[in-house]
């Protein structure tokens, strides 16, 4: 902390009194909690500005007033012109494997090593205010405060990316944000400027593929992949280059929502991943992740079937398989989201001795972008000495100086080198580090400046199409379902046609799935400038059939009222927590509910206010008379369809049966009454109840 700070007054209660007008007056308790003005003078009334007279005009001599409202503002700065929503937590990172064969960097050398982190998630298209449920694309951007220097790995939720040149970024931008003259839609992709431009770069359409997916709308910040998309280099002692692709695989597994309880979620809880990702932190149930990398020499890079200098390719892990040489605990929430959370800057080129950029043309342009929307949000070039961008793991000095904000303040007279000052016993400063020092790998670079798509750019579907194929059938029909879900969206048809035609080129029952989802004929295809190859499937990158076998990180509603049963309450909690779920107990009133044998049962939610679009699975726990009066309260009939709608698992009591069968709630093997058989509840409750999907939802 730069500014002294005073003490507050938690340790002893300020003293209060009532004003004139019956306003009520806190006052410090000792002379270093009283508040002041920000340059020190301790303010007397923090309820009242200088009038002229108890009700006359305010004056202008009223400099405490003028200081607050003036700070106030300009309290905001400009939000990020993408990522604008975040969260973001501290934590560590540890390295469990040796990468010295491939790399100087200390982070990825000292086995056992603690680096602290700082990790920002946060949706791509909407605003800071927006919600967090959209279907989009969620940012995964980690601060290694490294003993070399800050690295950050500024990557996606998805390993692709939708164009393979930067000069592109600020149209995709556009195209998908809010429509210039009219403002909407916010955090929606389901518009007609993004599927025209979609349309017309079929470099999209991997990334499309993804986007389509169960990935985009995931349950929680804790269960999403992280990718650095870009190709990287890493460079060891011999000085020899290899190519790297970062990866970060969550503890919990990956895990998604359904699209209609995504869409409800957002009007239920617009912070749902904000949320769960700080009360996870705050009650000790860290989320981890694993680091792997994927190496690659040149010649290894040479054979794939594609550029690896494209970011709209990944390159399949069977193909090329993870190396898991570390992880990251995220241990501790930010003590204030302005100071940490808005104002953290990434930027991908923080970089560490011993790890280096490819020549990606999407990297390339990354590597201007990012310092230079800093000086716009931040606006100084002293941004890193913001105490979230300071480089922690060493010390940072050089013989940059002044500018806006500048905090440091500097002594002596070098600030200028060559110099030979330290020959007059002055400080000389520091100089540079030929051998420690960040080294660019020497990798030959030739031929003429020209404005070209590299032709080993071309293909265009061939991943597309391995992405598609490689998914269980349940996610193809999702993906398709999305397709159709955004496309109906787009009031201009021969967008939509042009989206078509490219679809066939992915796969033919993917374009005649969404066609017939349309009720619109299918267009011919349109034509590829490279003709798609059939890679053999990557069944790494399905999600469905791959959740832990565990109800670890989920959340389980018990919904109870009046006359419910407390020893089948305690018992479902018992079975839950016993396997590693957190519980939520849900009445009618937040006062709680009057439990069988006559005790109160204290809620966690009001049932309006916590329906089952914010849980995992439900127990339905009433009695004759609860479940009598809950049949006339449309949040509970919604609690019951929604929860069977979204595939999860209910349990309930007997009595729950009429209120379940007005709800359409139809029996499965993930529908159990949980005073029989509680542990043929916890097995469905670990995961999702896909086949029961064909019964609830017309999927295309
Ligand atoms: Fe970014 N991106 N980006 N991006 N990006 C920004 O930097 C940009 C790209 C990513 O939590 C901006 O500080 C260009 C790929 C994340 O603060 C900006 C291009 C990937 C975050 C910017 C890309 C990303 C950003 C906006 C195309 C995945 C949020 C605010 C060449 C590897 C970081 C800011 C945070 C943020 C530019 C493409 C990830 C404008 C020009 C590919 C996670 O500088």
């Amino acid at each position: 902390m730069t500014s002294k700070q005073s003490k507050t007054n938690a340790a002893s209660p300020a003293a209060t009194e009532t004003g004139h007008g019956g306003e009520l007056h806190q006052s410090a308790s000792a002379p270093e909690a009283r508040t002041t003005t920000n340059h020190g003078s301790p303010i007397s009334d923090n309820q009242n500005s200088l009038k002229a007279g108890p009700r006359g005009s305010t004056l202008l001599e009223d400099f405490i007033l003028r200081e607050k409202i003036q700070h106030f503002d300009h309290e905001r700065i400009p939000e990020r012109i993408v990522h604008a929503r975040g969260s973001a937590a501290h934590g560590y990172f540890e390295l469990t494997e040796s990468l010295a064969d491939y790399t100087t960097a200390k982070v990825l050398t000292e086995v056992g090593k603690k680096t602290e982190v700082f990790t920002r998630f946060s949706t791509v298209a909407g605003g800071a205010g927006s919600v967090d449920t959209p279907r989009d694309v969620r940012g995964f951007a980690v601060k290694f405060y490294t003993t070399e220097g800050n690295w950050d790995l500024v990557g996606n939720n998805i390993p692709v990316f939708f164009i393979q040149d930067a000069i592109k970024f600020p149209d995709l931008i556009h195209a998908v944000k809010m429509e210039a003259d009219r403002g909407y839609p916010q955090a929606a992709s389901a518009h007609d400027t993004f599927w025209d431009f979609i349309g017309l770069m079929p470099e999209s359409t991997h990334m499309v593929m993804w986007a389509m997916s169960d990935r985009t709308i995931p349950r929680s910040l804790r269960m999403i992949e992280g990718f650095g998309v870009n190709t990287f280099r890493l460079i060891n002692a011999d000085g020899e280059a290899n190519f790297v692709k970062f990866h970060w695989r969550p503890k919990l597994g990956t895990q998604s929502t359904c699209w209609d309880e995504a869409v409800k979620i957002a009007g239920a809880d617009p912070d749902y991943h904000r949320r769960d990702l700080f009360e996870a932190i705050d009650q000790g149930d860290f989320p981890e992740w694993e680091f792997g990398v994927q190496l690659l020499s040149q010649a290894e890079a040479d054979a794939l079937p594609f550029d690896i200098l494209d970011a709209t390719k990944l390159i399949p892990e069977e193909d090329h398989p993870i190396r898991v040489v570390g992880r990251m605990v995220l241990d501790r929430n930010p003590d204030n989201f302005f100071a940490e959370t808005e104002q953290v800057a990434f930027l991908p080129t923080n970089i560490v001795p011993g790890i280096d950029f490819s020549e990606d043309p999407l990297l390339q342009g990354r590597l201007f972008s990012y310092q230079d929307t800093q000086l716009s949000r931040l606006g100084t070039v002293n941004f890193h000495q913001i105490p979230i961008n300071q480089a922690k793991g060493c010390p940072f000095q050089n013989f940059q100086r002044d500018g806006q904000m500048q905090t440091q303040v500097f002594k002596g007279r070098a600030n200028y080198e060559p110099n030979s000052l330290a020959e007059a016993g002055e400080d000389g400063g520091p100089r540079e580090d030929p051998k420690g020092g960040f080294r660019t790998a020497p990798i030959p670079q030739e031929g003429e400046k020209v404005r070209l798509r590299a032709e080993s750019f071309a293909d265009h579907y061939s991943q597309a199409r391995l992405f598609f194929r490689s998914q269980t059938e349940i996610e193809q029909a999702h993906m398709a379902s999305a397709l159709v879900f955004e496309l109906s969206k787009v009031s201009l048809a021969h967008v939509r046609e042009r989206v078509m035609s490219n679809l066939q080129n992915v796969d033919d029952t993917l374009a005649k799935r969404v066609a017939d989802g349309l009720n619109l004929p299918l267009p011919a295809p349109s034509d590829p400038a490279v003709a798609p190859i059939d890679l053999d499937a990557s069944p790494a990158l399905r999600i469905v059939g791959k959740y832990p076998d565990t109800l670890e990180g989920r959340k389980v509603a018990i919904l109870v009222a009046d006359g419910s049963d407390g020893a089948v309450v305690d018992a479902v909690r018992k079975a839950v927590e016993g396997d590693g779920g957190s519980v939520f107990i849900v009445a009618p009133k937040i006062g709680g509910a009057k439990l069988k044998d006559g005790s109160t049962l204290a809620a966690d939610g009001q049932l309006a206010g916590s329906p089952s679009v914010l849980f995992d699975a439900v127990a339905i726990v009433l009695s004759d008379e609860g479940c009598a009066m809950l049949m006339k309260e449309g949040a509970a009939v919604d609690f019951a369809k929604d929860a069977f709608g979204h595939l999860k698992a209910i349990g309930h009591t007997p009595q729950a049966q009429p209120l379940l069968d007005k709800a359409g709630v139809q029996p499965d093997d993930g529908v159990v009454d949980v005073a029989r058989d509680l542990q043929g509840f916890l097995e469905p409750a670990r995961t999702r109840q896909w086949a029961r999907e064909p019964k609830v939802r017309m999927l295309a």
